[in-house]
C-alpha cells in the first residue's frame, strides 16, 4: 500500500485543507494519513467568516512521530501551518525521515475567506521547507510572495517567479495561473525544472465553486510521487484530475463551494 500524509489545517467546510488532501489521496488509492495544523471553521452567521484555531505544538509532535516513526510514508505534503513551531515540526520530521517526495504547497492566502497569513511566516517556510521540496506548488499570489515580485500578471511573469523561486533551492516549480490568469481561454500553469519552463494547459472551468482546489492540486500531485511518477508526470495527472473535480464542483451554501474530486473516479 502506497501511504502518503498531510501535514495541513482541517477545513471545517470539508473543501480544502486535510479534508481535500485525504479525499485525493483515497481516488489515487493511496493509503493517507494527516497531522492537524490547525482547524479553520467558517461562519454562517458572519458571511462565511474564517477563524483558525492552532493545535498546540506537542499535539503536533506527538501527530507527526504517529505518522512519520510509527508508519512511515511514500509521500508527504504540507498545506496550512499557521504558525511558527508548526512550519518548524514540519520541517524536522521531513529531514529526520528523509522524506524525498516532499510537497510544499505554500498556503499563504485562503481564496474563499482571502485571509493573507503572515508574510513572516511566509519567510520561514521559504526558509525551513523549500529547500527540502521535491516541488512546491504556489498560485501566483504565492508566487509573487516567494519571488519577492509582484504578483505575475502574463506567462512571462509566471516564467520569472519559476525561475527565482527555483533559484531558492527547490528542484521543480509549478507555478498556477489556472482559470486566473486573465486573457486566455485555457488553464495555464508553468512548470520548471532548472531545464527548460513547460506551459501546461486545461480546459478552463470557470464558475466559482473552486473552493480547496490548490489543496486538491498539491495532493494529487503528492500521490502521483508516491507511486513513483516523475515531478513533471505526477503535475499533468493532477492537472487531469483537479480538471475533473472542478467541471463537477457544487455549492455548499451561498459562499463556497468546492470541487468534486470524485468526478475523476466516475470517468467524467
Ligand atoms: O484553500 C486554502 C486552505 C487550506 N487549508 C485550510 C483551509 C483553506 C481555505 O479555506 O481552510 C484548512
Amino acid at each position: 500500500m502506497i501511504k502518503l500524509a498531510t501535514i495541513a489545517g482541517s477545513d471545517a467546510s470539508g473543501g480544502a485543507g486535510l479534508e481535500a488532501d485525504l479525499k485525493t489521496f483515497q481516488e489515487y488509492g493511496a493509503y493517507g494519513m494527516a497531522a492537524i495544523t490547525l482547524v479553520a471553521t467558517m461562519n454562517p452567521d458572519k458571511e462565511w467568516a474564517h477563524d483558525v484555531f492552532p493545535l498546540d505544538a506537542n499535539c503536533l509532535r506527538a501527530q507527526l512521530e504517529t505518522i512519520f516513526k510509527g508508519v512511515g510514508v511514500d509521500a508527504a505534503k504540507t498545506g496550512m501551518l499557521a504558525t511558527p513551531y508548526a512550519v518548524e515540526l514540519a520541517a524536522e520530521y521531513i529531514k529526520k525521515y528523509d522524506v524525498k517526495n516532499f510537497v510544499l504547497d505554500p498556503v499563504m492566502i485562503c481564496k474563499s475567506g482571502d485571509m493573507a497569513l503572515n508574510p513572516e511566516l511566509n519567510n520561514l517556510i521559504v526558509k525551513e521547507l523549500l529547500p527540502l521540496a521535491k516541488i512546491t506548488t504556489p498560485n501566483l499570489f504565492e508566487a509573487g510572495q516567494i519571488a519577492k515580485c509582484s504578483t505575475p500578471k502574463n506567462i512571462d511573469e509566471m516564467k520569472d517567479a519559476a525561475k527565482a523561486i527555483y533559484d531558492l533551492g527547490v528542484p521543480n516549480v509549478f507555478v498556477k495561473g489556472g482559470a486566473r490568469l486573465s486573457g486566455h481561454d485555457k488553464a495555464i500553469d508553468i512548470f520548471y525544472d532548472g531545464k527548460e519552463f513547460i506551459q501546461i494547459e486545461n480546459d478552463l472551468v470557470e464558475g466559482t465553486w473552486n473552493h480547496g482546489a490548490g489543496c486538491t492540486t498539491a495532493a494529487a500531485i503528492t500521490a502521483g510521487l508516491g507511486f513513483g511518477l516523475e515531478p513533471l508526470e505526477a503535475v499533468k495527472k493532477a492537472k487531469l484530475f483537479i480538471t475533473s473535480s472542478l467541471k463537477h464542483g457544487f455549492a455548499l451554501n451561498q459562499w463556497a463551494g468546492p470541487g468534486n474530486p470524485a468526478a475523476w473516479r466516475k470517468g467524467f
